[in-house]
């Protein structure tokens, strides 16, 4: 680590003039190609409970992304609440510290104490090395991440489920469309839930999904997201409102057209930088973690011991330039108030997330930033030498 005074410098060296860059921007498409599906909406008056749009975009994501079915949402959030609920998941569930609090969140909103698992210091997922000895009495599921959309080792997972007659859901919200060896991910576990929030590669504005495994399943999940209604005079289960909306639905349908160039673009930006973070010392980039088609939804880089500055100070002087990074995941869950008096987020057992979580700075990365925004960002990681 060099002195303070360089640290001092590199920040003053700041162009404030500059158009701000945040850490994702969503694809909109052109606005015109909206109207249509407004006006339709506006002829046929659905607006929700289970429209034509909804029926369409439920068909059309199960035909992209390789799956038999799904049971759309209003947000990510609700479908983990749901998912949990359709399983009947009570007791004890192993998660990971390093993701978004919603994971967590999710079992105490469902009286579910979460057990706090140390992650795999590469891909940065739920170690399953870690997760038996975690196991009780009280155990009932395991809810990993695919974090950053790179896939969790599902075979372990898997083994270790089954010799434990334990559920598996998937917090699947940032991997849309990643394909391992046998297809789509979302395919792994009990259940994998999506969310289509406006920062996630494919948005709805707000809105998310469950990946079901059968039919059965998908129809006991839409009767718990119309509030448990059977029919129209019969409710069996206390459900909740999860419905996504006709006009998140219709915006969904328009994104998917335009899908296929939005990954293109993303996966343009991630060799970009992978070729000019290359030789500046001390920057580590994320590895793939196994998949066979990614979705470059996020770019985390690790800043090793070697790096001059810290990872918070790197932050801190690409905010004084206008760009924003995201310290994804930090803190880590498990430090939240509501958490950090459980047993297991005691942090020496949570040691590679605390890494993780001190060390991971995400980069900005969506299809419309272009090549000079990222040979700036790069630029300032490595100290203003042009790339
Ligand atoms: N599980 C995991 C693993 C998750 O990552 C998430 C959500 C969930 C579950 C829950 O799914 P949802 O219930 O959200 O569907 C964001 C998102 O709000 C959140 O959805 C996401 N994970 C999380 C990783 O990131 P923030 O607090 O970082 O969002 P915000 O508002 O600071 O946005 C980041 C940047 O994006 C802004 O600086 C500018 C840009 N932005 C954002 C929005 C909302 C836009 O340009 N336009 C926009 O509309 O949480």
């Amino acid at each position: 680590m060099q002195g303070e005074s360089f640290y001092w410098a590199h920040r003053r060296s700041n162009q404030m003039s500059d158009k701000p860059i945040y850490v994702t921007q969503p694809f909109l498409p052109p606005l015109e190609e909206f109207t249509g599906y407004l006006e339709q909406i506006w002829k046929n008056k659905t607006l929700t409970n289970g429209g034509p749009f909804h029926q369409q975009l439920e068909k059309a994501l199960c035909d992209y992304l390789g799956v038999e079915h799904i049971a759309l949402f209003n947000n990510g959030t609700i479908a983990l609440i749901t998912a949990l609920q359709a399983l009947k998941i009570k007791g004890e569930v192993i998660t990971t510290p390093y993701s978004f609090v919603a994971t967590a969140h999710s079992l105490l909103w469902n009286g579910i104490e979460p057990v706090f698992v140390d992650i795999d210091p590469k891909t940065l997922n739920l170690d399953p090395s870690k997760i038996e000895a975690a196991i009780t009495s009280k155990t009932t599921a395991i809810m990993p991440v695919h974090c950053y959309g790179h896939p969790c080792d599902v075979e372990a997972i898997q083994k270790i489920a089954q010799r434990h007659n334990l559920k598996v859901i998937y917090d699947a919200a940032h991997a849309f469309g990643v394909q391992c060896d046998c297809g789509s991910v979302l395919k792994h576990g009990d259940l994998s839930v999506l969310s289509f929030h406006a920062t996630k590669v494919f948005n709805t504005f707000e809105g998310g999904a469950i990946v079901c495994p059968d039919a059965k399943t998908k129809h006991h999940i839409d009767q718990l997201k119309n509030f448990g209604f059977v029919d129209e005079i019969t409710v069996d289960v206390a459900g909740i409102n999860g419905k996504m909306s006709e006009i998140n639905a219709a915006f969904g349908l328009l994104q998917l057209n335009h899908i296929g160039a939005a990954l293109g673009k993303r996966k343009r930006i991630d060799e970009l930088y992978r070729s000019l973070l290359k030789g500046v010392k001390g920057i580590r980039c994320l590895e793939n973690a196994g998949e066979k088609v990614a979705n470059y939804s996020y770019f985390p880089i690790l800043i090793e011991e070697d790096y001059p500055f810290t990872r918070d100070e790197l932050y801190q002087i690409l905010k004084d330039h206008n760009i924003f990074s995201r310290r994804y995941f930090y803190p880590l869950i498990s430090e939240f108030p509501m958490y950090k008096s459980l047993y297991s987020a005691n942090p020496n057992n949570l040691l590679c997330a605390l890494n993780a979580s001190k060390r991971v700075l995400c980069l900005p990365i969506f299809p419309d930033l272009n090549g000079d925004e990222i040979k700036k960002i790069v630029s300032k990681i490595n100290f203003g030498r042009k790339s």
